[in-house]
């Protein structure tokens, strides 16, 4: 029985109860290592290391907005299991051309699947090593959805749901080592989805050095 709905303060308690009902929390884990716990086999105190197999290991990825640097590798880096050697190892990892703010872009998982978790690993000496993005989901069935939203272009308002919003980027100190990242839910599933879109922004602006090394991103489907 609740009581009298009218006021306020039960009226907030009501509230409280069905958020917990249909409670589904995204949570962002970040691991770092840094000096000799920065190894190639990116191993880390929570977060899973990169898996060979997993459901993005055969997406299809495309650049959305912006330019990759070409001293860097194609975005196929992302997913083909392969880690740097190094924490500077630019033909290992894509990232965004120099001095430009980041860019978007895109993977295809080739089907609707249930996203259990979405990993992504970076690794730098310096400002590359953080990684500050947005992660958008879809499964493209909003009639309004644009796969492809340029930088202009909200993607919350074609279609796609904004999941998480990434920022390791140490609050004092080096910024440098190899990063982590694990987004997952309290439900154990993100959700159900098809498409996912990375949404990068650099890690700072004080010179033209700021955009991610990224190695690997993996996306694991609920079993
Ligand atoms: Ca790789």
């Amino acid at each position: 029985m609740i009581g009298n709905i009218n006021h306020p303060a039960s009226l907030i308690v009501v509230l409280l109860m069905l958020a917990t009902v249909a409670s589904s929390q995204v949570k962002v884990t970040v691991d770092r290592n840094t000096g000799r716990a920065a190894t190639r086999d990116f191993k880390f105190k929570s977060v899973s290391s990169p898996a060979k197999d997993h459901a993005a290991a055969h997406a299809r990825l495309s650049l959305v907005v912006g330019q990759r640097d070409p001293n860097g590798a194609g975005l196929n880096a992302l997913t083909d299991g392969l880690l740097p050697a190094s924490e500077d190892d630019p033909a290992a990892n894509f990232f965004f051309n120099a001095d430009t703010d980041g860019g978007r872009f895109l993977m295809d998982l080739g089907g609707v699947i249930e996203v259990s978790q979405v990993n992504t690993y970076s690794w730098h000496s310096e400002s590359r090593a953080p990684q500050v993005y947005n992660l958008y989901a879809s499964d493209g069935s909003d009639p309004k959805f644009n796969p492809r939203p340029d930088a202009n272009t909200d993607p919350s308002a074609c279609g796609w749901k904004l999941i998480a919003t990434v920022d390791t980027r140490p609050k004092q100190g080096e910024v440098g080592g190899q990063y982590g990242v694990s987004i997952a839910d309290s439900t154990g599933a993100l959700g159900k989805y098809r498409y996912l879109l990375f949404d990068c922004v650099e890690t700072e602006t004080d010179d033209p050095w700021g955009n991610t090394f990224y190695s690997e991103i993996d996306v694991v489907a609920k079993k």
